[in-house]
Protein backbone atom coordinates (compact mmCIF):
# COMPACT_ATOMS: atom_id res chain seq x y z
CA UNK A 1 0.00 0.00 0.00
CA UNK A 2 1.14 3.43 -0.17
CA UNK A 3 2.49 4.02 3.66
CA UNK A 4 5.31 1.00 1.66
CA UNK A 5 5.91 3.64 -0.67
CA UNK A 6 8.32 7.13 -0.34
CA UNK A 7 5.75 9.09 -2.28
CA UNK A 8 7.30 12.49 -3.43
CA UNK A 9 5.32 13.07 -6.63
CA UNK A 10 1.43 13.16 -7.41
CA UNK A 11 0.71 13.13 -11.13
CA UNK A 12 -2.72 14.19 -11.94
CA UNK A 13 -5.25 13.01 -14.71
CA UNK A 14 -6.67 16.04 -15.88
CA UNK A 15 -10.57 15.44 -17.16
CA UNK A 16 -12.43 13.96 -14.76
CA UNK A 17 -9.77 14.59 -11.77
CA UNK A 18 -8.71 18.41 -11.94
CA UNK A 19 -11.90 19.37 -13.85
CA UNK A 20 -15.07 18.47 -15.31
CA UNK A 21 -14.51 18.48 -18.77
CA UNK A 22 -15.46 14.96 -18.90
CA UNK A 23 -18.99 16.31 -19.00
CA UNK A 24 -18.02 18.56 -22.12
CA UNK A 25 -16.54 15.63 -23.98
CA UNK A 26 -19.83 13.57 -23.43
CA UNK A 27 -21.67 16.99 -24.81
CA UNK A 28 -19.73 16.91 -27.96
CA UNK A 29 -19.70 13.42 -28.52
CA UNK A 30 -23.24 12.66 -28.35
CA UNK A 31 -23.87 16.20 -30.31
CA UNK A 32 -21.20 13.94 -33.18
CA UNK A 33 -23.14 11.22 -32.63
CA UNK A 34 -26.75 12.21 -33.11
CA UNK A 35 -25.67 13.68 -36.41
CA UNK A 36 -24.24 10.83 -37.91
CA UNK A 37 -27.39 8.74 -36.88
CA UNK A 38 -25.08 6.50 -34.05
CA UNK A 39 -26.58 5.19 -30.66
CA UNK A 40 -24.45 7.06 -27.83
CA UNK A 41 -24.95 7.19 -24.46
CA UNK A 42 -23.32 7.23 -21.02
CA UNK A 43 -22.56 3.80 -20.52
CA UNK A 44 -21.16 4.00 -24.05
CA UNK A 45 -19.29 7.26 -23.09
CA UNK A 46 -17.39 5.82 -19.91
CA UNK A 47 -16.05 3.93 -22.61
CA UNK A 48 -13.64 7.78 -23.74
CA UNK A 49 -12.22 7.98 -20.27
CA UNK A 50 -9.03 8.43 -21.17
CA UNK A 51 -8.46 7.38 -24.35
CA UNK A 52 -7.34 9.52 -27.73
CA UNK A 53 -9.86 11.21 -29.55
CA UNK A 54 -9.28 9.13 -32.58
CA UNK A 55 -9.73 5.78 -30.52
CA UNK A 56 -13.01 7.30 -29.35
CA UNK A 57 -14.02 8.56 -32.56
CA UNK A 58 -13.74 4.42 -33.30
CA UNK A 59 -15.95 3.67 -30.31
CA UNK A 60 -18.86 5.88 -31.15
CA UNK A 61 -18.83 4.86 -34.60
CA UNK A 62 -19.33 1.27 -33.62
CA UNK A 63 -23.18 1.61 -33.78
CA UNK A 64 -22.75 3.74 -36.99
CA UNK A 65 -24.57 2.13 -39.83
CA UNK A 66 -22.24 3.52 -42.57
CA UNK A 67 -18.61 3.75 -43.49
CA UNK A 68 -16.15 6.68 -43.27
CA UNK A 69 -13.16 6.99 -45.28
CA UNK A 70 -10.12 8.36 -42.92
CA UNK A 71 -10.51 11.93 -44.41
CA UNK A 72 -14.29 11.64 -43.23
CA UNK A 73 -13.17 10.43 -39.87
CA UNK A 74 -10.63 13.02 -39.32
CA UNK A 75 -13.16 16.18 -40.35
CA UNK A 76 -15.41 14.09 -37.79
CA UNK A 77 -13.10 14.08 -34.77
CA UNK A 78 -11.96 17.66 -35.90
CA UNK A 79 -15.64 18.81 -35.53
CA UNK A 80 -16.73 17.43 -32.44
CA UNK A 81 -13.21 19.15 -31.28
CA UNK A 82 -14.61 22.38 -32.10
CA UNK A 83 -17.90 21.28 -30.34
CA UNK A 84 -15.46 20.60 -27.48
CA UNK A 85 -13.82 23.50 -27.28
CA UNK A 86 -16.71 25.96 -27.41
CA UNK A 87 -17.29 24.44 -23.57
CA UNK A 88 -13.45 24.96 -22.95
CA UNK A 89 -13.58 28.35 -24.17
CA UNK A 90 -16.64 29.01 -21.18
CA UNK A 91 -14.16 28.01 -18.72
CA UNK A 92 -12.59 30.12 -16.08
CA UNK A 93 -10.38 30.07 -12.60
CA UNK A 94 -13.95 30.28 -10.95
CA UNK A 95 -14.15 26.59 -12.39
CA UNK A 96 -12.18 24.75 -10.78
CA UNK A 97 -13.53 23.62 -7.35
CA UNK A 98 -12.54 24.60 -4.03
CA UNK A 99 -12.24 21.30 -2.89
CA UNK A 100 -9.48 20.86 -5.61
CA UNK A 101 -7.73 24.24 -5.51
CA UNK A 102 -7.21 23.58 -1.60
CA UNK A 103 -5.91 20.21 -2.42
CA UNK A 104 -3.07 21.33 -4.71
CA UNK A 105 -2.09 24.32 -2.51
CA UNK A 106 -2.31 22.10 0.42
CA UNK A 107 0.23 19.25 -1.13
CA UNK A 108 2.15 21.88 -2.47
CA UNK A 109 2.45 23.57 0.98
CA UNK A 110 3.39 20.00 1.65
CA UNK A 111 6.24 19.92 -0.50
CA UNK A 112 4.70 17.30 -3.32
CA UNK A 113 6.05 17.59 -6.93
CA UNK A 114 2.93 17.86 -8.68
CA UNK A 115 2.32 17.00 -12.44
CA UNK A 116 -0.72 16.36 -15.30
CA UNK A 117 -0.60 13.02 -17.10
CA UNK A 118 -3.44 13.13 -19.64
CA UNK A 119 -3.87 11.99 -23.19
CA UNK A 120 -5.76 15.18 -24.34
CA UNK A 121 -4.06 17.57 -27.07
CA UNK A 122 -6.48 20.48 -25.64
CA UNK A 123 -4.71 20.27 -21.96
CA UNK A 124 -2.67 23.53 -22.65
CA UNK A 125 -5.97 25.46 -23.28
CA UNK A 126 -8.03 23.87 -20.49
CA UNK A 127 -4.78 24.76 -17.65
CA UNK A 128 -4.93 28.33 -19.18
CA UNK A 129 -8.77 28.46 -18.80
CA UNK A 130 -8.82 27.33 -15.16
CA UNK A 131 -5.16 29.53 -14.23
CA UNK A 132 -3.16 26.75 -13.60
CA UNK A 133 -0.94 26.68 -16.48
CA UNK A 134 1.68 27.68 -14.13
CA UNK A 135 0.78 25.51 -11.47
CA UNK A 136 2.77 22.28 -12.37
CA UNK A 137 6.16 20.98 -12.37
CA UNK A 138 5.35 19.22 -15.31
CA UNK A 139 2.66 17.97 -18.04
CA UNK A 140 2.70 15.24 -20.31
CA UNK A 141 -0.47 15.44 -22.68
CA UNK A 142 -1.66 13.95 -25.70
CA UNK A 143 0.68 16.42 -27.88
CA UNK A 144 3.79 14.77 -26.44
CA UNK A 145 2.63 10.82 -26.43
CA UNK A 146 2.56 8.55 -28.68
CA UNK A 147 0.39 6.10 -26.78
CA UNK A 148 -2.67 7.15 -25.10
CA UNK A 149 -3.64 5.05 -21.83
CA UNK A 150 -3.71 2.42 -21.03
CA UNK A 151 -0.25 2.89 -22.30
CA UNK A 152 1.71 4.14 -19.50
CA UNK A 153 3.83 6.42 -21.46
CA UNK A 154 1.80 9.93 -20.59
CA UNK A 155 2.78 8.68 -16.97
CA UNK A 156 6.24 7.75 -17.32
CA UNK A 157 6.79 10.85 -19.20
CA UNK A 158 5.31 12.76 -16.10
CA UNK A 159 7.65 11.29 -13.58
CA UNK A 160 10.83 12.04 -15.53
CA UNK A 161 9.70 15.53 -15.99
CA UNK A 162 9.32 15.47 -11.86
CA UNK A 163 12.53 14.02 -11.54
CA UNK A 164 11.52 11.41 -9.71
CA UNK A 165 11.37 7.26 -10.17
CA UNK A 166 7.95 5.91 -10.92
CA UNK A 167 7.87 3.70 -7.89
CA UNK A 168 8.27 7.29 -6.11
CA UNK A 169 4.80 8.75 -7.73
CA UNK A 170 1.19 8.20 -6.81
CA UNK A 171 -1.67 8.53 -10.05
CA UNK A 172 -4.86 10.05 -9.52
CA UNK A 173 -7.66 8.73 -12.16
CA UNK A 174 -10.74 8.00 -12.82
CA UNK A 175 -11.15 5.79 -16.26
CA UNK A 176 -10.31 2.72 -16.01
CA UNK A 177 -7.96 2.68 -19.06
CA UNK A 178 -5.93 5.08 -16.47
CA UNK A 179 -5.45 3.07 -13.57
CA UNK A 180 -4.22 0.11 -15.77
CA UNK A 181 -1.52 2.74 -17.48
CA UNK A 182 -0.71 3.43 -14.36
CA UNK A 183 -0.17 0.01 -12.81
CA UNK A 184 1.70 -1.12 -16.36
CA UNK A 185 4.13 2.20 -15.19
CA UNK A 186 4.95 1.16 -12.12
CA UNK A 187 3.12 3.47 -10.06
CA UNK A 188 0.52 3.35 -7.30
CA UNK A 189 -2.90 4.38 -7.75
CA UNK A 190 -5.74 6.37 -6.58
CA UNK A 191 -9.31 6.63 -8.13
CA UNK A 192 -11.95 8.84 -8.25
CA UNK A 193 -15.17 8.96 -9.77
CA UNK A 194 -15.83 6.08 -12.30
CA UNK A 195 -12.98 4.39 -11.54
CA UNK A 196 -13.66 4.30 -7.82
CA UNK A 197 -16.95 3.09 -8.85
CA UNK A 198 -15.56 0.21 -9.86
CA UNK A 199 -13.20 -0.17 -6.89
CA UNK A 200 -10.06 0.07 -9.28
CA UNK A 201 -6.89 1.42 -7.82
CA UNK A 202 -5.07 1.06 -4.62
CA UNK A 203 -6.98 3.24 -2.71
CA UNK A 204 -10.18 5.40 -3.82
CA UNK A 205 -11.09 8.79 -3.43
CA UNK A 206 -14.63 10.27 -2.82
CA UNK A 207 -13.04 13.25 -3.09
CA UNK A 208 -10.58 14.89 -4.35
CA UNK A 209 -9.47 16.05 -0.75
CA UNK A 210 -9.45 12.53 1.01
CA UNK A 211 -5.98 12.70 -0.36
CA UNK A 212 -4.74 14.60 1.76
CA UNK A 213 -5.62 12.03 4.73
CA UNK A 214 -3.80 9.16 2.89
CA UNK A 215 -1.23 11.66 2.33
CA UNK A 216 -0.69 12.61 5.52
CA UNK A 217 -1.16 8.94 7.38
CA UNK A 218 1.98 7.77 4.77
CA UNK A 219 4.10 11.08 5.40
CA UNK A 220 3.88 9.81 9.36
CA UNK A 221 4.68 6.78 8.38
P1 LIG B 1 -8.77 15.57 -26.65
P2 LIG B 1 -7.66 12.68 -19.62
C1 LIG B 1 -8.77 12.35 -22.01
O1 LIG B 1 -8.30 13.18 -21.00
C2 LIG B 1 -10.25 12.16 -21.92
O2 LIG B 1 -10.57 11.42 -20.75
C3 LIG B 1 -10.74 11.40 -23.13
O3 LIG B 1 -12.15 11.22 -23.07
C4 LIG B 1 -10.35 12.18 -24.38
O4 LIG B 1 -10.77 11.50 -25.54
C5 LIG B 1 -8.84 12.36 -24.40
O5 LIG B 1 -8.44 13.05 -23.22
C6 LIG B 1 -8.37 13.14 -25.61
O6 LIG B 1 -8.88 14.45 -25.49
O7 LIG B 1 -9.78 15.25 -27.67
O8 LIG B 1 -9.03 16.84 -25.88
O9 LIG B 1 -7.35 15.50 -27.17
O10 LIG B 1 -8.78 12.06 -18.89
O11 LIG B 1 -6.55 11.72 -19.98
O12 LIG B 1 -7.18 13.96 -18.99
MG1 LIG C 1 -9.80 11.46 -17.00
Amino acid sequence: MLKERNIAGIIFDLDGVICSTDEYHYLAWKFMADELGARFDRTINERLRGVSRMECLEIVLETYQGTLSPEEKQRYADKKNAAYQKHLLNMSPASLSEDVRHTLDTLRERGYRMAIGSSSKNTPLILKQIGLDRFFDAVADGNSITKSKPDPEVFLQAAEGLGLKPEQCLVIEDAEAGIEAAQKGGMMSAAIGYAAGLGLGDIQLQKLSDLLDCMRICAKL
